[in-house]
This record gives structure tokens, C-alpha cells and sequence, in this order.
């Protein structure tokens, strides 16, 4: 496998970064996972933006152009014969010395690795996940911005750990106040009725953009789709329920905290937007 570092494609044996990397020493950077399937990348241009922004703001310089990242992603992708796979993307404030100093680090250091994408098990997506709500808090926007796709992920592993703890899969973390805001690693949406709801952004959630796909694919289904403050009293008792992520696609969840989804089955509404999303995924993306 060919890994792309700081300008080179190298054998992923030679792929290496610095102890002195404030990417390792303090989660300092940014980060991107996107998907192709069948030789087009889904939504390559929405995840190169949000890359650009989370580096925008954290005042890392990225030292290269949207245009460029793009031509790197599809020669990852070609170098390694991959046409099914997962894309990671990593921008770090590169090597420094060992103070928090963002100015000591003179050159970013970018990688792009492209693997074949490990797919959760059939089972999961035709039985549905059982989840639970845990202790963790998700970030609060005033603290640290869940919009910023950074290194620093401890507030998501930690919930991870929580659930893992209790014998789950997934965790759901709610806002300081207890509302829904997403899993470690998914964005949350429920159907009641003819509504697709999801939490807004500002209670504390990436604006995932599987999350966003979705969106758009449940309003062509004349779905009543809105962002909307969501408790767990409505989870609780939505008619269905599932996460949406890039790697994850759309799970079903069929069980929060003991309280049963809809019949216990992944729903109707979820199958269909399931459907929609499969064929979306395989006909829209830029081809390699
Ligand atoms: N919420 C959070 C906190 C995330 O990190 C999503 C939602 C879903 O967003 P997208 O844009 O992918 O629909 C993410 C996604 C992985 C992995 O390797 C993915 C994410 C984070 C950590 C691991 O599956 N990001």
C-alpha cells in the first residue's frame, strides 16, 4: 500500500510522522474521512470544504490547494487500484518542539491514506443497533467547536468506552442540558410520522455530511425534514430511529436505553432512505 506524506507517495512502512509532531503531542490538527465507491468519491468537494474550514479555524495553513487535495485523494485511490474504499485525510500543525507553541511548527504535515473500507457486519444493518445514553457530555460549541473535525477525539472516546463498558456498540451524548446531540462518530435522526428530524448544529454536532445527504434525500421523499432539539423522551418514542456517518452509511437502531423502537425492526421510512442512499452513493461522486 502507497501513502501519501508531505508531497510523496511512499510504502505505508515509510509513512511516518515525528514524536515531535504536535499532531501527536497534542491532537493539534485536522482531519477528513470520505468514501468512494466504484471508482467515484461521494461528496469529495463538501469534504475537502469542511477539511479547508476546520483548519481555517484553528489557523492552520494547509500547503495545498483545494484543487490539489482533490488530485491527491483520486491518485491515492489509482496508485492503490482501489475503487471501493475508505480515504483518511490528516492535517497536523506539524513538527515542533515540546511547548504548546503553534509558531515553533513551521511546515504542516498532510497524509492521505486510502484502504479498502471494513464494513460492519450484515447483521447489524438488517437486526438494528441497541443503544445507550451515557455520562459523557459531548463539547460544548463554546469550548471546543464540534464543527472542527480535529485530532483531539478523547470526548467522543471516552463516551465509546462508556458504552463499550456497558456492553453497547454506540454511545448517544447529550448536551449539558440533556439534549440529543449525535454519537462518537454519527449524527442521529429519528422519524415520527411523516417527520425526519435531527438535532441543530448549535446544541453540539458535526454537520455531518451523510447527515446532510440524507437530508436532502428525505425531503425528495416528501418527508417534513427539520433540525429540531430532540430529548430522549423522544427518542424513546420515535416510529424509528437510525445514525447516519460516512463509514457507517445508515444504521437502523432499534433499542435506546432498554425503551424498544418502533416494532424492535429496522422501519419502513429508514429501508427506503437505505435504498435512496445506495443509489445515490453508486451514480453521483467524482469518478477517478
Ligand atoms: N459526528 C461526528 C462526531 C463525526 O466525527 C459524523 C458525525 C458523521 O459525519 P459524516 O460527514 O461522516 O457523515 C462524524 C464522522 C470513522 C470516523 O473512521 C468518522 C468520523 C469520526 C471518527 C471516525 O468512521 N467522523
Amino acid at each position: 500500500m502507497k501513502v501519501y506524506l508531505n508531497g510523496t507517495f511512499m510504502d505505508r512502512s515509510k509513512a511516518v510522522v515525528s514524536v515531535f509532531d504536535h499532531g501527536v503531542l497534542y491532537g493539534d490538527g485536522v482531519f477528513e474521512g470520505i468514501r468512494s465507491y466504484g471508482g467515484l468519491v461521494f461528496k469529495l468537494e463538501e469534504h475537502i470544504d469542511r477539511l479547508f474550514e476546520s483548519a481555517h479555524t484553528i489557523m492552520l495553513k494547509i500547503p495545498l490547494t483545494k484543487r490539489e487535495l482533490i488530485e491527491v485523494v483520486k491518485q491515492s485511490l489509482r496508485i492503490n487500484s482501489l475503487r471501493d474504499a475508505y480515504i483518511r485525510l490528516v492535517v497536523t500543525r506539524g513538527e515542533g518542539d515540546l511547548g504548546l507553541d503553534p509558531r515553533k511548527c513551521v511546515r504542516p504535515t498532510v497524509f492521505v491514506i486510502a484502504d479498502r473500507i471494513e464494513l460492519y457486519p450484515k447483521k447489524l444493518y438488517e437486526q438494528g443497533l441497541q443503544l445507550i445514553t451515557v455520562a459523557t457530555q459531548r463539547n460544548v460549541p463554546e469550548a471546543l467547536n464540534p464543527q472542527i473535525k480535529s485530532l483531539n477525539y478523547l470526548n467522543n472516546i471516552l463516551a465509546k468506552i462508556e458504552a463499550i463498558t456497558a456492553g453497547y456498540e454506540e454511545a448517544i451524548m447529550l448536551s449539558p442540558s440533556g439534549y440529543v446531540t449525535e454519537c462518537t462518530g454519527e449524527n442521529i435522526f429519528i422519524v415520527k410520522g411523516r417527520h425526519l428530524l435531527t438535532p441543530p448544529p448549535y446544541i453540539g454536532v458535526l454537520r455531518g455530511i451523510t447527515r446532510q445527504t440524507v437530508m436532502d434525500i428525505g425531503q425528495r421523499h416528501r418527508l417534513a425534514v427539520s433540525e429540531q432539539l430532540l430529548t430522549r423522551h423522544d427518542l424513546f418514542n420515535a416510529d424509528e430511529m437510525f445514525l447516519t456517518g460516512t463509514a457507517a452509511e445508515i444504521v437502523p437502531v432499534v433499542k435506546v436505553d432498554g425503551r424498544t423502537n418502533g416494532g424492535g425492526v429496522p422501519g419502513r421510512v429508514t429501508e427506503k432512505l437505505r435504498a435512496a442512499f445506495r443509489q445515490t452513493t453508486r451514480t453521483k461522486g467524482i469518478r477517478l
